[in-house]
């Protein structure tokens, strides 16, 4: 194989070329798996699942697609025998950055997950040239760099040039009439050509070879001016090329400037544009009548498109477009097909992140999209008022047009047949709240699907030794069917048991230690807890209240001779490129580590670690050593995480407030084997609506521990690095705490030095993170999966 890929020996041939020839083996025997399903497909005529997310974080695809495949340890010993090892190949592998958070990790295990299931689900995506961006640190600062994953090439990726997608923007809509009959036509803009490559999604049990698509933008001509070029201006002679593939160069381009938000735009246009039409060519091919006429009926019938948060909510207005202009169906009919087939997730009940565009900006950038979803709005509006002509109230909540703006969100309610949150307490939110105006409306589109991990990755590929531990009790069929774990309860009070996670853990702390040496000089001992708060940096998920409990056990170790738990505070995650807080919470962890770890009254106690660039392949390293699970988000703002799940998989104690999953965690898991500190939902909602809460209350009731850690913001102790911390100080001083921080302080780090005090008697706290393994199996992302195909896609 390497002979034939690299045109070199084995022998010759470096461990990249080696790595590239095995995934070109995996990837060979699984596009046979897939050209069958596909066949098996047409002929039963199976119902396909779209699921269009701009977010894919697949992570290195060759470990699990060994596992998947049941050849990993074949793969294994005959690298084993040849000289190398798998560990050594898939080192070589990249990262694609095509993603940023749980969003897209989500729309990733869902991918292994309808491939587990036998559901023919796609993704369809984004194919960012350069991905979100590598973060590295610099004096205590995010600094963000490309991100080059495509420089080597892409091993699992296969371009289909002929499959590509015309994609137009702007231009002018042009109506005709004739005979009484009219019909509109988009005349000039630019016309892109979306290009797709695919990439295989392996089943486990190898019966199910799904794919991902994702959508390159390139010009739709090769549009090089040769006379400019001959004329010595190289860069006029490409600009064109230039501007289209901006498209697809990076994931959310920095959103702060009016020349981003426009190619957002573009983005999400693209992959609905080209995903529809790529659906739509399938779907004609399949039905097409020997009369020449197509069986839109069945339409809904054998597709399903699913919508991953607000990002594609042009796929409603973009099928009426193709389903009317291009095939000629009138509206009534139309539509009807584009509700059938259409579902939305709603991920999120931050204001902020309910996309709305301006009217102005979205005519002149996609008119004849814009004319349908006037005409959408129009029909929702009259049709409400036949209904409900009292609730105005209701109308001015609910339409898509409002206030000179696109409401993206309302856009994919109204053309969705199901709506759902992603976790009990997010969806009750929804309903209760956030998108109450539609609830009241129409309660039965609602409902519940709690998040998901992928097992198999996560805890299979990730956590090899405490997967062995797994199975030698239970064997390994909770690889194919995680509420299997349960069977671990039978461990409780097993000491060789017990004794053997304690190996286990110890094993993946120093596999981690070794990494964060390497990647941060930090030295951690392995005899501490491991106490880790990995994800996106946001002001709600409170990393800030973490880094205040670190600088609090700090202070009372130096000046009070307080000896806390010995513990290694692991921090991780990206910051938004325009998002100055999130990046001021980072420097400030980075600039309290830089302190701490350097001072030898402390850091024989404690230590902190940031490590940078936190992606699916350094989480795989971090979640299995973790002990403590940090999940402090303001109650009522996390949407379900997803971190929590992975965390309590591989064994972590949660030390958390009741908000998102977490809740679920408590159940399952049991309150006596979770942390739960803080306010709650009802608690925070009463102190916003009763205005009730004053941050300078909180600091002048106790002045010497959490006033002092305040008051350290700004007084230099950690100016070290890069300076003080005005920001964060005024955010909370002057402007409330709208997170709660000041407030959660003492419930908080209260139920940390609980957490401590267990940890010592070993055999009681593996007992503890035993349950959490053995009551995890809930989330897998099968079964999240299953409820969707049963409940949303009818499959
Ligand atoms: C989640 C996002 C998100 N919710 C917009 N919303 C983005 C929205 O840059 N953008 O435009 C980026 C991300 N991400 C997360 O989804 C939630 O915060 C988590 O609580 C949840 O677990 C995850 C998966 O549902």
């Amino acid at each position: 194989m390497v002979e034939s890929e690299v045109g070199k020996d084995f022998e010759d041939a470096d461990d990249y070329e080696r790595f590239a020839a095995l995934c070109n083996l995996v990837a060979y025997r699984a596009r046979a798996i897939h050209v069958k399903n596909d066949n098996a497909i047409v002929a039963q005529r199976k119902k396909r699942v779209f699921y269009f997310s701009l977010e894919f974080l697949i992570g290195p695809l060759l470990e699990n697609y060994l596992l998947n495949l049941g050849a990993l340890e074949t793969v294994q010993e005959a690298l084993e025998e040849m000289g190398t090892s798998l560990e050594r190949l898939s080192a070589c592998e990249v990262d694609p950055g095509l993603g940023n958070g749980g969003l897209g990790r989500l729309a990733a295990c869902f991918l292994d997950s309808m491939a587990h299931e036998g559901i023919a689900g796609y993704g369809n995506g984004m194919r960012y040239r350069y991905g979100l961006f590598r973060q590295v640190i610099k004096d205590g600062r995010q600094v963000e760099e490309t991100d080059n994953w495509l420089a080597k090439g892409y091993p699992w990726e296969v371009r289909r040039p002929e499959s590509a997608v015309e994609v137009t923007f702007g231009g002018e809509v042009m109506r005709h009439e004739e005979d009484g009959k009219y019909w509109f036509t988009l005349e000039g803009g630019e016309t892109v050509k979306a290009v797709p490559y695919d990439i295989p999604v392996v089943g486990y049990g190898g019966q199910t070879v799904n794919k991902l698509r994702i959508w390159s933008a390139e010009p739709a001509q090769e549009n090089f001016d040769l006379d400019a070029f001959n004329d010595g201006q190289y860069a006029n002679a490409s600009k064109f090329r230039t501007d289209v593939e901006a498209i697809s160069t990076i994931l959310y381009p920095n959103d702060a400037g009016e020349h981003g938000r426009i190619l957002r735009l573009k983005q999400e246009y693209l992959f609905v544009a080209a995903g529809i039409g790529s659906i739509m060519r399938t779907f004609k091919r399949e039905n097409t009548r020997a009369d020449g006429t197509v069986d839109w009926d069945m339409f809904p019938e054998l597709i399903a498109i699913h919508t991953n948060d607000t990002h594609p909510a042009m796929c409603g207005a973009e099928l009426l477009r193709v389903l009317i202009d291009e095939e000629g169906l009138d509206y009534d009919r139309a539509w009807d097909i584009v509700t059938r087939t259409i579902s939305y997730t709603n991920h999120t009940v931050l204001p902020e992140a309910l996309e709305k565009w301006p009217i102005d900006v979205f005519h002149r950038l996609l008119p004849r999209i814009y004319m349908y979803i006037e005409e959408i709005d129009r029909r929702y509006r009259e049709d409400f008022i036949a209904k409900h002509g009292d609730r105005m109230d209701l109308l001015c909540e609910t339409a898509i047009l409002w206030d000179g703006q696109v409401r993206m969100a309302n856009l994919s309610i109204i053309c969705s047949h199901s709506v759902n949150g992603v976790a009990k307490i997010h969806t009750d939110i929804l309903e209760r709240e956030v998108l109450n105006g539609f609830y009241q409306l129409d309660p039965e589109k609602f409902n519940n699907k709690t998040n998901g991990i992928s097992f198999r990755r996560f805890l299979g590929n990730a956590n090899p030794s405490y997967s062995r531990l797994i199975t030698s009790a239970i064997g390994d069929g909770w690889l194919d069917d995680a509420s299997e774990l349960h069977k671990l309860s039978a461990f409780y009070k097993d000491s060789v048991f017990l004794d053997a996670m304690t190996d286990s853990k110890r094993l993946n702390k120093e596999r981690l230690a070794a990494y964060i040496k390497k990647t941060t000089g930090v030295e951690l001992d392995c005899d501490s807890v491991f106490d880790v708060q990995v994800k996106r940096f946001h002001a709600y998920k409170r990393q800030l209240l973490n880094i205040f409990k670190v600088m609090d056990v700090y202070n009372r170790i130096v000046n009070w001779g307080y000896t806390p738990r010995p513990t290694s505070f692991i921090f991780a995650g990206k910051a938004a490129q325009s998002y100055t807080y999130a990046k001021e919470v980072i420097r400030l962890i980075n600039s309290v580590a830089h302190v701490v770890n350097n001072d030898p009254r402390a850091n024989q106690i404690i230590k902190v670690a940031f490590v940078p660039n936190f992606s699916v392949s350094n989480a795989e390293l971090i979640y299995p050593a973790a002990e403590i699970s940090e999940q402090i988000s303001t109650a009522g703002m996390e949407a379900s995480g997803t971190s929590n799940m992975k965390l309590m998989a591989n064994a972590a104690i949660t030390l958390g407030t009741l908000d998102g999953a977490n809740v679920e965690i408590a159940q399952l898991a049991g309150r006596d084997n979770i942390e739960i500190f803080g306010l709650t939902v009802d608690e925070v909602e009463a102190l916003k609506s009763s205005n009730s809460y004053f941050a300078w209350d909180e600091y002048n009731r106790d002045r010497d521990r959490l006033g002092r850690v305040v008051d350290e913001l700004i007084d230099g102790t950690f100016a070290g690095l890069s300076g003080n911390f005005n920001l964060i100080y005024d955010g909370l001083m002057h402007k409330n705490d709208a997170d709660f921080v000041l407030k959660d302080f003492h419930s908080y780090v209260d139920a940390w030095e609980h957490l401590g005090s267990i940890y010592g008697d070993q055999r009681r706290w593996n007992a503890m993170a035993l349950a959490n393994t053995a009551n995890s199996g809930f989330f897998s992302s099968d079964r999240t999966i299953r409820e969707y195909a049963e409940d949303i896609w009818h499959v």
